[in-house]
């Protein structure tokens, strides 16, 4: 028996593989996923019955049934659910944790965790161009640490916040971060390191990342990108970015440009190379393809994986080894759209990623994974130290 959610993204890549919705808007204002549903139990369940359980098999399977690149027939949404129970299955089967089934090996280390702690753009309803302000405990020594680090952040937070903006600055946003009335970037990370220092934490103890998301501030007819009231080109955004490395001590810098725009991630990259990390989502979505493009071009330090982006397990397997191959870090990511599916603490500790990016301490689809992590820290037992970051 294994049985999976998938979720679901608002700010999502223009390639990523399709979410089959049924577009009726007599029902969830079109957004169902009935035809996603009836296409997991009257075509993919049927061809599935009988076959060995194995989700390298199950997948190889549902994509040749499907057919398309973007997986458009089936719907990545009803092949991914299936694949990721089918592996849930087959380590139930054999009695195994699902991280040691996906990955067996002798010794896992476990994710930090990047928690999104404010959030903007399309994910909360104020003014902030960039979409996710991260804090991420570095200095912690174990995963539980980490996440005691980052809760206490996260509460002294809520205080400062409480006491400047008043109480609607408190409420929060998709992915459980606060979503005050801040208007600049600056400014968010400015209520943020106070946050950490009030918290008794050093600025090497816990780092901070943002995901600005920019595609979605891009206006590709003028090519300029409208963050904090200005419209910048690509070199005087990337001046902006070098400047907030510079003031917070950013560790990671997530989609600084657009989705098609991989010669200026690579100047970025080179530019902040040992001093930042710069992630690649919304150009990668988590495909080899554009993976490979990205590492021929020295594009990134790290690639952002997310399953449901290219709809398989296996495939999201092959993103994370092929980066790895390369020396990339990796980030495995929830959406802003979760379910309290725990795959992706699994899959994290499974491959060893760098980092987990599944939100603020708060809400039970983002608190879910974080508890699971500490379920699994606790079967690893004392052998389960915390993945060291470089830069
Ligand atoms: C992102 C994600 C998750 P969404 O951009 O990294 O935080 O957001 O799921 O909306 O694409
Ligand atoms: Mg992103």
């Amino acid at each position: 028996m294994g049985r999976a959610a998938v979720p679901s993204g608002a700010s999502t890549g223009a390639h990523e593989a399709v979410e089959l919705r049924d577009g009726d808007r007599n029902r969830f204002g079109g957004l169902g996923v009935s035809r996603a549903v009836s296409n997991v139990n009257t075509v993919i369940g049927p061809r599935l019955a009988g076959i060995d359980c194995d989700f390298e098999e199950a997948d190889s399977i549902m994509i040749r049934m499907d057919g398309t690149k973007e997986k458009k027939k089936l719907g990545a949404n009803a092949i991914l659910a299936v694949s990721m129970a089918t592996a849930r299955a087959a380590a139930q089967e054999r009695g195994e944790p699902l991280f040691r089934y996906l990955v067996p090996k002798d010794r896992y280390v476990l994710p930090v965790p990047m928690m999104n702690v404010i959030n903007g753009g399309k994910h909360a309803g104020n003014d902030l161009a960039v979409q996710e302000f991260l804090i991420e405990p570095v200095g912690a020594k174990t995963f539980g640490e980490a996440v005691r680090f980052g809760a206490e952040v996260y509460h002294v937070l809520k205080q400062i916040l409480r006491k400047e903006f008043g109480p609607y600055a408190v409420n929060v946003g998709d992915e459980g971060g606060y979503a005050p009335p801040l208007k600049l970037t600056r400014d968010a990370l400015d209520v943020i390191s106070r946050a950490i220092s009030q918290s008794g934490f050093s600025q090497s103890d816990v780092r901070l990342g943002i995901d600005p998301a920019s595609s979605e501030f891009y206006d590709s007819e003028k090519s300029v990108y409208l963050v904090d009231g200005r419209a910048l080109n690509a070199g005087e955004l990337e001046d902006f970015y070098v400047d907030l490395v510079r003031t917070y001590r950013l560790l990671t810098l997530e989609d600084p440009f657009h989705e098609e725009a991989f010669s200026d991630f690579s100047h970025l990259t080179k530019k902040l190379e040992g001093t930042a990390m710069v992630i690649g989502d919304d150009i990668y979505v988590t495909n080899p393809d554009r993976i490979r493009t990205g590492i021929k071009k020295r594009a990134s330090t790290a690639v952002l994986i997310k399953p449901n982006q290219i709809g398989t397990v296996t495939e999201t397997l092959e993103a994370i080894k092929l980066s790895q191959k390369a020396g990339l870090s990796t980030v495995i990511s929830h959406r802003s759209g979760e379910t309290e599916d725990v795959f992706i603490a699994h899959l994290a500790t499974a491959v060893g990623s760098q980092f987990i990016k599944t939100g603020a301490p708060a809400r039970g689809e983002r608190v879910s994974k974080y508890n699971e992590l500490l379920r699994i820290e606790e079967e690893i037992g004392n052998d389960a130290p915390l993945n060291r970051i470089g830069t």
